[in-house]
């Protein structure tokens, strides 16, 4: 058996009539052949279809600096300390010896394509982030903002998250860098997190959207950044009410602000960042992106994308689940728990928060459940309970317990119980990395086709991110996909076919024949 092959190098060109590498943009003409299935007098009729697309990429990666709300917390503090530890290339002594920094758990930077078969039948695969040209993550510069005025070294020390060699390292690299003060809104989040509320900006919503476009436009010139990218990493909020009126539509929003109306304070940076042309994220489970800042966002032509980190218990549960039912085994009951110990725990033992993170860690089955009209009746889904304590020892060392309970035929039952124990920020880090690396590229491709010449982008709700979040947002009427390998197959044929290469199909026909 000859191993795969991994081609580190990763630069790769595809030598094809329809693809042109320009000095400014790769240019791809792409068929996408799909179906339309139509229902006439209780037939299903499915009609193949292809579509003649031109994807152009433009192939200049910026100078991309990416502001973090909720810089000084776990995550933020985590990422930002990745960063800095792969730039200078650390290493460091631990009691099971000297680990060096790196990008597990990021698609981009750990995971891997292939490229197809080489002459001795073997598939050759190359680091995804080579597919097309990318920002390196060790180029990053951040910048955020926090209720907390903790520099982003005593914040690493607060995390807890990473080895004392390392955060040691680290401490003059990020003793330097502090988070701008930040809009504290108190009902928004538990009532717990008031002590460290000293990093405030004053003044009416409306000063406040000020402010926050001040520091954006600020950072883009003190740094010399070509594009900014917003992620919002801050506490889960409570969920805010959706009212006509108020939230409803894009004028109204703003008036709200303006008047002093409620409004979140996620929401505030997601206009913010909307109104200052940078791509926000949601990587929390509250509804920022209400109907008003989705228009906004649609008539300035900015990305936009949440909701919530999909990490850990959810990664494994949209894996699972879609082995469990595309297998043909119908789940019954799913029973998810975990206990935490971080600021992020101590956040959701208020219930309006836990709340916010129990509807979008809930809803993330429908489309296996949905998928299946032989195993389901409409409507029915499996038994779905979803719990979170707090528990300060373990700190942020998630633990995670999962029961799947599923039938067999002929009346059986299987049961698979999971116990999943995590250090909760260096799962979400990485995928934080991939949100702006990927966010980022989007807003360099355009496409058009044969019937509508006019080049045009990605519609700006980014559902192509759908991997990264809980309870991804997407275009109106556009079906959720929560299923792992579905939404990663997305990302991955959509960069292929930005370079003219064909879905990976995983048929192996050259294989299959004599
Ligand atoms: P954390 O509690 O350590 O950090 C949040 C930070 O936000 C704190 O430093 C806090 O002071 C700050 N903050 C609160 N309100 C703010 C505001 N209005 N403006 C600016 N800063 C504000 O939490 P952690 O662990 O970093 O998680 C962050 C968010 O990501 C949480 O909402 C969490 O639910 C979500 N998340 C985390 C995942 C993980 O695996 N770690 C996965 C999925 C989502
Ligand atoms: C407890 O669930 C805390 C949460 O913030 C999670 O750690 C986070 O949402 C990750 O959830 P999951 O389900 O992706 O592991």
């Amino acid at each position: 058996l000859q191993p795969a092959t991994m081609e580190a190098a990763a630069q790769f060109f595809v030598e094809s009539p329809d693809v042109v590498y320009g000095p400014e943009a790769i240019e791809a003409q792409y068929e996408y052949r799909t179906t339309r299935v139509s229902r006439e007098g209780g037939v299903l009729k499915v009609h193949p279809t292809s579509t003649r697309f031109t994807f152009r990429t433009a192939r200049q990666v910026p100078r991309l600096g990416v502001m973090l709300v909720g810089w000084g917390g776990n995550n933020g503090s985590t990422l930002t300390a990745a960063v800095l530890a792969n730039r200078l290339r650390l290493s460091w002594p631990t009691r099971s010896g000297r680990k060096e920094a790196n990008y597990y758990g990021s698609l981009t930077q750990a995971g891997t394509v292939s490229l197809g078969l080489d002459a001795e039948g073997q598939e050759v695969f190359v680091p995804f982030s080579a597919l097309l040209p990318m920002v390196a993550p060790n180029d990053l510069v951040f910048d955020g903002w926090d209720i907390s005025s903790l520099n982003l070294a005593e914040a690493m020390r607060r995390a807890k998250v990473l080895d004392w060699g390392l955060q040691e390292q680290l401490w003059p690299h990020m003793e330097a860098l502090r988070p701008r003060p930040s809009v504290y809104i108190p009902e928004f989040i538990a009532a717990n997190q008031s002590a460290r509320a000293d990093n405030l900006i004053p003044g009416s919503r409306a000063q406040q959207l000020e402010q926050i476009r001040r520091d954006i436009r600020d950072f883009r010139s003190s740094a010399g950044l070509d594009k900014i990218i917003v992620l919002w990493t801050a506490n889960t909020e409570r969920f805010c009410e959706v009212i006509p009126g108020l939230n409803d539509t894009a004028e109204n929003l703003l008036r709200t602000i303006e008047l002093g109306l409620e409004v979140s304070p996620s929401t505030l940076f997601a206009v913010a960042s909307i109104l200052e042309g940078c791509a926000f994220l949601n990587g929390s489970p509250q509804n920022t992106l209400v109907p008003g800042a989705l228009e906004l966002a649609w008539q300035r032509r900015v990305f936009v994308g949440g909701d919530d980190f999909k990490s850990g218990q959810t990664k494994v549960k949209s894996v699972l689940v879609d082995f469990l039912i595309g297998s043909g085994l119908k789940t019954m009951s799913i029973v998810s728990y975990n206990h935490l110990g971080n600021n992020d725990g101590e956040n959701l033992s208020a219930p309006l928060q836990f709340r916010s993170k129990e509807v979008s860690k809930s809803n993330v089955v429908d489309d296996m459940v949905q998928s299946n009209p032989v195993l389901y009746a409409p409507g029915e889904e499996p038994d779905h309970c979803v719990v979170i304590k707090y528990v300060p020892y373990v700190g942020d060392s998630k633990r995670a317990l999962d029961e799947y309970t599923s039938e067999l035929m002929l009346g059986g039952t299987n049961t698979l119980v999971l116990h999943n124990t995590c250090e909760d920020s260096l799962l979400a880090a990485p995928i934080m990395l991939d949100l702006a690396l990927l966010t980022e590229l989007c807003q360099r491709v355009s496409f058009c086709t044969d019937a509508d010449p006019e080049p045009q982008t990605f519609h700006p709700v980014l559902s192509l991110l759908s991997f990264l979040f809980k309870a991804p947002l997407v275009p109106p009427g556009s079906p959720v996909v929560n299923a792992l390998f579905r939404q990663r197959s997305c990302i991955e044929n959509i960069l292929r076919a930005c370079v003219g290469l064909p879905p990976q199909n995983h048929m192996l026909l050259e294989h299959k024949m004599e």
